[in-house]
């Protein structure tokens, strides 16, 4: 069976109150015990994932939380864990146990709200109690989705279904191409990809394996070559390729090596605009001109990969942002879903790629950064602009390019 990177799939978080049967709900919507169910208030402690095909929307990733009106300093840790889960919930379900409606199931609804999630409200336990009439005048006057169910026995599950269908964004129906749009059908790819001590042995990593797949999907082709390879293999074609697509790692050797009539950009910046926003991206990427020596830049990394001498983002961005401002700067380095309730301290976010996760989460990242006034850009993004072939590199995406020439343009003039 093929499977669906994790970054692809719909991601359906389950909250509400201890013991209201969210891990029920899971494990009767899968048809498996992937969550422990028990009448122990407070037995999910961590999000509890689970894949699964949920057509026609296709693959979906459930997130089973802990219950969130915990009390105590543990109850406190089990709360932040399962709040960090709202960042890459695209559809939220919030179970509600024998109509029992209360402030706390407002103010879940407020927040979801609030971030643009749609909701499924499952009033669970119905054989006990059903949800109160004035409840469900409200929801329905706020247009929110809610359904009864008694999650042991299978009872509402196949309308839990249709809700969560009807729920899901327009975007993961028509979810958006990581390169297809830049290769016309019958035209040509060609991807760098350096076979060096990073890449892992014996495979392709996610970005490289995604392209290729997406420009099959267009009815376009592609050739991949090592950085070394490639000025050769670009003298054999008949015809310049569509598009030349590098790790960011090999920026400078490929532009040297790419004609400058042909588009050239970097997985990193592909992913910056599939998974995040690519313009807002690019206006934080011109903040890197604002950096001085002594300040702080905060380099957030979505999976945990195995960080090898000349790592990217510990390595490489750091001694080429350095060398770019022309002094020291402090830099921290954060993984996976932690990430700093207080950004002040710092004048910069240089995030990776994150084509391992939900384009929700790297947005609500981003939309974090935006409130608290840090720029943030991309590591591609970052690379190509110290290497100073930014607008090379933007050369695909004109409307990006556009808002970069622009900013130049009203940016005040040094001296
Ligand atoms: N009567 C009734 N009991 C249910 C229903 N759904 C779940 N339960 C029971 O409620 C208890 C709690 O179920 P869980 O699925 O563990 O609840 P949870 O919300 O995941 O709980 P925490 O992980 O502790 O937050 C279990 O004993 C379930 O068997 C239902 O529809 N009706
Ligand atoms: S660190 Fe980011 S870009 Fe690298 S593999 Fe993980 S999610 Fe993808
Ligand atoms: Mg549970």
């Amino acid at each position: 069976m093929r499977s669906t990177p994790k970054g692809f799939r719909l991601h359906i978080g389950i909250f509400g109150r201890r013991n209201v049967g969210k891990s029920s709900l899971l494990n009767a919507m899968t048809r498996q015990s992937v969550s422990i169910v028990s009448d122990v208030a407070g037995t999910t402690t961590d999000p509890v994932e689970k894949p699964m095909e949920l057509l026609p929307i296709g693959a979906v990733l459930f997130i089973d939380t802990a219950g969130i009106d915990d009390v105590g300093a543990l109850g406190e840790m089990r709360a932040a864990r399962t709040r960090q889960v709202f960042d890459r919930t695209d559809v939220a379900v919030l179970v509600v146990a024998a109509g029992d409606w209360g402030p706390f199931e407002d103010a879940l609804l407020e927040e979801f709200a609030r971030r643009e999630i749609p909701t499924v409200v499952v009033f669970n336990k119905s054989d006990l109690a059903a949800a109160p009439e004035a409840i469900r005048q409200r929801l329905r006057a706020g247009k929110t989705r809610f359904l009864h169910s008694v999650a042991h026995a299978g009872e509402g599950i196949a309308d839990l279904r249709e809700a969560l269908i009807r729920a899901a964004p327009e975007e993961f129906i028509n979810s958006m191409t990581v390169l297809g749009d830049l290769v016309p059908a019958g035209e040509l790819a060609v991807l760098v990809v350096p076979i060096d001590l990073e890449a892992p042995k014996g495979r392709l990593i996610l970005p490289q394996v995604q392209a290729i797949r997406d420009v099959l999907d267009v009815d376009a082709y592609c050739m991949v070559v090592k950085e070394r390879e490639l000025r050769d293999a670009l003298d054999r074609l008949k015809r310049p390729p569509a598009i030349v697509v590098t790790d960011s790692q090999s920026f400078l050797k490929v532009a040297g090596d790419t004609p400058p009539g042909v588009p050239m950009t970097s997985f990193s910046i592909l992913f910056a605009r599939c998974k995040g926003d690519l313009n807002a991206f690019v206006r934080g990427t011109t903040a890197i001109e604002d950096l001085r020596p002594g300040d702080r830049v905060l380099v957030a990394e979505a999976c945990a990969h195995h960080p090898i001498a000349d790592d990217i983002g510990r390595v490489k961005i750091p001694r080429w942002l350095r060398q770019y401002v022309g002094g020291e700067l402090e830099f921290s380095t954060v993984q996976g879903h932690d990430f700093p309730d207080d950004l002040s301290p710092y004048r910069l976010v240089v995030h990776c790629g994150g084509c391992m996760w939900n384009r929700r989460e790297m947005l609500s990242r981003m939309l974090r950064c935006r409130r608290a006034g840090v720029p943030i850009t991309n590591y591609g993004l970052t690379i190509a602009w110290s290497l100073g072939i930014f607008e090379r590199a933007l050369g695909p995406f004109p409307a990006a390019l556009d808002l970069y020439r622009r900013s130049l343009r009203d940016a005040p003039s040094a001296g």
